[in-house]
């Protein structure tokens, strides 16, 4: 028994069991926060921020990019990743290997050992910009988790089941969060409310958020 025996453990502290398979890593990507901006801004500089276009006419309110070898892609027939963007012809950058390592480290330590993204998504909120509940199937390797890095203003999260009508759970995702959805949470559904309006000293007037994936 030691003074120090009352105190909590960090790494016990800000990890939070969502669901099964949902792991929250509270600030785990604080450390490193301005050299991960630069590299999503580096993926930005190569190919710019757009509003996609749902394969229903819409256009989505965030904007998008990607980086890796299969970038995700939507279209008047429906989503799917790509090895090449459609309109280019054109590889995807590469995922800068200071968020590759991030990812890797990220799922480790939510007990996914053996995770190695080929894909990163990566989207800008503005304040109001709002992403409705959907869920993450379109990779072919389902069993792989999805690694989420949020940047910049916060966001509250809903967090669903695996059917669109269930009741939702919040949890506000700030700057540095890391949450690694796998096994049962994986087809869950999920959306973000309307950011609020804010500034953050680093990132600026905007919430990034980067999802690592598998597409397989
Ligand atoms: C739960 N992004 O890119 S991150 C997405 O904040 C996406 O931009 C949101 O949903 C965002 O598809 C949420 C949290 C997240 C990401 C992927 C998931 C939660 C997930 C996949 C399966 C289950
Ligand atoms: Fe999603």
């Amino acid at each position: 028994m030691d003074l120090f025996d009352n105190l909590p453990l960090a790494s016990e502290d800000l990890r939070t069991a969502i669901a099964p398979g949902a792991v929250l890593l509270r600030g785990l990507g604080r450390a490193d926060d301005a050299q991960m901006l630069a590299a999503a801004e580096s993926v930005i500089a190569q190919l710019p921020l757009r509003h996609l276009q749902t394969p229903g006419g819409h256009t989505m309110s965030i904007q998008t990019t990607r980086c890796g070898s299969m970038g995700w892609v939507s279209e008047p027939g429906g989503y799917r990743y790509a090895p090449r963007n459609p309109g280019t012809r054109q590889p995807w950058p590469d995922i800068p290997p200071c968020l590759h390592d991030f990812a890797v480290r990220a799922a480790a330590q939510a007990g996914y050992p053996d995770f190695v993204p080929d894909s990163c998504l990566i989207n800008q909120y503005l304040p109001g910009n709002k992403l409705g509940l959907h869920q993450d199937r379109d990779e072919r390797d389902l069993r792989a988790p999805v690694v989420s890095l949020s940047l910049g203003l916060p966001a509250t999260f809903l967090f669903g089941g695996l059917q669109r009508t269930g009741q939702t759970q919040r949890y506000r995702l700030a700057h540095g969060d890391v949450v690694v959805w796998g096994g049962p949470a994986r087809l869950a559904f999920h959306g973000v409310l309307p950011v609020a309006d804010g500034h953050h000293p680093l990132v600026g007037r905007r919430r990034i958020n980067l999802t690592f994936r598998k597409v397989g």
